[in-house]
């Protein structure tokens, strides 16, 4: 198994690469998507939060793709660290949101993400995580949930609020929508927007060497918004992975978010997920409680034993990158650096004592 620190947009510099590769992480997971740009700047060095009805910001330009020059650059940039860049995470709802609301420029939408695959594929970068999602990552509030008064995020209860229009995933793609809110959909047409999806989009990641990795839903409950949600429970992902055949239908399988589901043990999950190989990569973050009511926690003191969860994956010779996901934000001056610098050196010494 392999060490991985996932970086936002902003972080993609020499600084936070070095940080990384001291940190003991042989690979990262990039976002090439500014969930911040709304923001002030101290705010930039947290997981993007939003507040239970706010957005996390403005989604890209519609007409902007991920250039191959682009992604190419980035690839060496972080060859050039000392690091391996392992994975892109989440498209930009500006490029593919008419995939997610079945919308009239879909057909576009379904080529922006084919064309990104494909630059993907040439830039020889591995994975494209993805979130099937209309309401995103959205409803969860911030407080000193963690030990010592840490502050974290969780959740406090359902949030029904509307999706107004304009906006999708937790993003703004439309500024100028007019008033009004998303219809709500069922969870079968959900689902049928997805499969449409993987077997028009899935073929074309086999071709290119690129695998998709779907991220479950976080938080994790049937509907959020007035909109059903996909991957809620475990087995659920059992669903995704039958929907279409190929090695690049796979899975970015985040730990705590399986905690967080009602059903099912995390264990068997992350054992029957890597027994089939189809975890593309891991997001490894503790929790403690499940929907409506949790709180993410430092990857030691939550409800799920992490070394029990990485024997698993030892077992089932899963040989992919591991990286925090999010963690507490530790009270000094670099908040998210000592928060992440934790969770990297528990990993570290967890995989150490497996002898990976
Ligand atoms: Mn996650």
């Amino acid at each position: 198994m392999k060490l991985g620190l996932g970086l936002y947009r902003h972080m993609l510099t020499s600084e936070y690469y070095a940080f990384a590769r001291q940190a003991g992480c042989t690979h990262v997971v990039v976002h090439l998507v500014d969930y911040f740009n709304q923001e002030e700047s101290p705010s930039r060095t947290n997981q993007p939060i939003g507040s239970k009805f706010e957005p996390w910001g403005v989604a890209g330009e519609a007409d902007k793709l991920w250039t191959l020059e682009e992604l190419k650059r980035i690839r060496q940039e972080v060859a050039e660290a000392g690091l391996t860049l392992a994975a892109i995470e989440n498209l930009d709802p500006a490029h593919w949101c008419d995939v997610l609301l079945d919308g009239p420029r879909r057909p576009q939408h379904i080529e922006n993400v084919k064309a990104i695959i494909r630059r993907m594929g040439e830039a020889e970068i591995p994975v494209l995580g993805y979130n099937f999602s209309l309401g995103g990552v959205c409803g969860r509030v911030s407080g000193p949930f963690g030990r010592g008064g840490a502050i974290t995020v969780g959740m406090d209860g359902p949030v029904d609020a509307p999706i107004p229009n304009g906006m999708i995933w937790n993003m703004i793609y439309d500024p100028e929508a007019p008033s009004g809110t998303l219809p709500s959909i069922s969870h079968e047409e959900l689902w049928r927007r997805l499969e449409n999806f993987l077997l028009e989009v899935v073929p074309v990641a086999e071709n290119s060497g690129v695998r998709l990795a779907a991220h479950p839903d976080d938080p994790p409950m049937p509907m959020m918004r007035q909109q059903p949600r996909l991957v809620y429970q475990p087995h659920m992902y059992q669903k995704l992975i039958d929907l279409a055949p190929g090695d690049s239908n796979a899975l970015e399988l985040c730990v705590g978010t399986l905690a967080e589901m009602t059903e099912g043990d995390v264990y068997d999950a992350v054992d029957q997920y890597s027994k089939q190989k189809k975890i593309a990569y891991i997001h490894l973050r503790n929790v403690r409680g499940k929907v409506p009511h949790y709180q993410e926690t430092f990857i030691d003191e939550g409800d799920v034993d992490m070394l029990r969860i990485l024997g698993i994956l030892h077992r089932n010779s899963f040989d992919g990158v591991i990286i925090p996901d999010h963690t507490p934000q530790m009270i000094c001056a670099a908040p998210w650096h000592a928060g992440m610098a934790h969770s990297l050196g528990f990993i570290a010494a967890g995989l150490q004592a497996l002898g990976c």
